[in-house]
């Protein structure tokens, strides 16, 4: 009994470690074992890096980008290079390569438009976010675009009541575009800063329903030419290597901005983060690592290769 109250406490989790913890063994950790005190790149550690990566989801492009890149630096290097630490400042400069100012307006209200396939995450994304704006001193409001399912804009009304952020809403099967419109005017009129609308998840591979959000974006451009002055795209971690397709098809129907990856926590395929930054070129906004309203954190390439490569 006094052995638990004399028990020294543990220090804190940081949050990234802790959701990264199934990537960190599957690729983190076995990236470290790998390199140990190996200080040249030779074909056997060149074959052995490249199964890892790619079967960690990194993709057999990006895993060519980054072995070709290792090579060429290991080679400048002196001969008793730090491996792990070159390839360390290698992900840290791919993840914050496509890194691109957010397109809020300097007045006004700055729409959100949150977009992605089924059940990736978006409706609870729109309520971490607007929790979070709102902490931040923003005011918010919630548009209820997923006009597909009654319980769609009941579950985003449950989160405005937990939250206190309003949402604009109107009943099931009413035209999504009509809603984030009105959802925007009332935004203006009122000085909202952020409008955060949620959309139905859509299969990236049905073209008239991608159609629909690009009739989404040239509806509200009529009353802003610059909105939607973000648009991002939600992403399950989880679905590895299928993201990056979904991100394809996503970007054709509208000029997607940034990236949400979720579920973070319960994946071993964080590895696709990677892919995503090096090939897609648009920058993570923000990840996903749990089902909590606190657990969304804004992406940061350092901090992300520190919680992967557990140092
Ligand atoms: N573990 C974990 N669960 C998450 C995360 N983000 C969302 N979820 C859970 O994923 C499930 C689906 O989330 P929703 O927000 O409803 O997904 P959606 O994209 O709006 O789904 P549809 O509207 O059906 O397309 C819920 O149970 C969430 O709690 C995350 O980062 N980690
Ligand atoms: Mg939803």
């Amino acid at each position: 009994m006094f052995a638990n109250i004399f028990r020294r406490k543990k220090p804190p989790i940081a949050p990234w470690q802790q959701g990264l913890s199934k990537t960190r063994r599957h690729l983190g950790d076995r990236l470290a074992a790998l390199f140990g005190n190996r200080a040249r790149l030779d074909a056997a550690l060149a074959a052995e890096l490249e199964s890892l990566l790619l079967a960690a989801d990194v993709g057999l492009p990006t895993t060519e980008r980054l072995l070709e890149n290792l090579k060429k630096r290991a080679s400048t290097e002196r001969a008793d290079a730090d491996l792990m630490g070159l390839f360390r400042d290698m992900l840290i400069d791919l993840l914050a390569a496509p890194s691109a100012p957010l397109r809020w307006p300097a007045d006004g209200t700055g729409l959100l438009l949150l977009v992605g396939v089924n059940g990736v995450g978006k409706t609870t994304s729109a309520a971490k976010l607007a929790h979070r704006f709102k902490g931040g001193g923003k005011s918010v409001l919630l548009a209820a675009g997923d006009t597909f399912r009654a319980a769609a804009i009941e579950q985003l009304q449950i989160w405005g009541r937990r939250i206190q952020v309003p949402v604009v809403a109107q009943g099931a099967g009413a035209d999504s575009a009509s809603v984030i419109f009105d959802a925007l005017q009332a935004a203006r009129a009122r000085g909202v800063d952020r409008l955060i609308a949620d959309t139905a998840g859509r299969l990236h591979n049905k073209g008239h329903l991608l159609d629909e959000l690009g009739k989404i974006v040239r509806v509200v451009r009529k009353l802003d030419a610059r909105a939607p002055h973000e648009i991002w795209l939600v992403l399950d971690a989880a679905t590895g290597q299928n993201a990056l397709n979904q991100a394809r098809e996503f970007c054709r129907a509208v000029p997607v901005t940034g990236l949400v990856l979720n579920r973070l926590d319960g994946t071993a395929k964080g590895g696709v983060l990677l892919a995503l930054a090096s090939e897609l070129r648009l920058p993570v906004r923000f990840v996903g690592l749990g089902e909590g309203l606190d657990d969304l954190a804004e992406f940061n390439p350092a901090q992300f290769v520190a919680a992967l490569l557990g140092s």
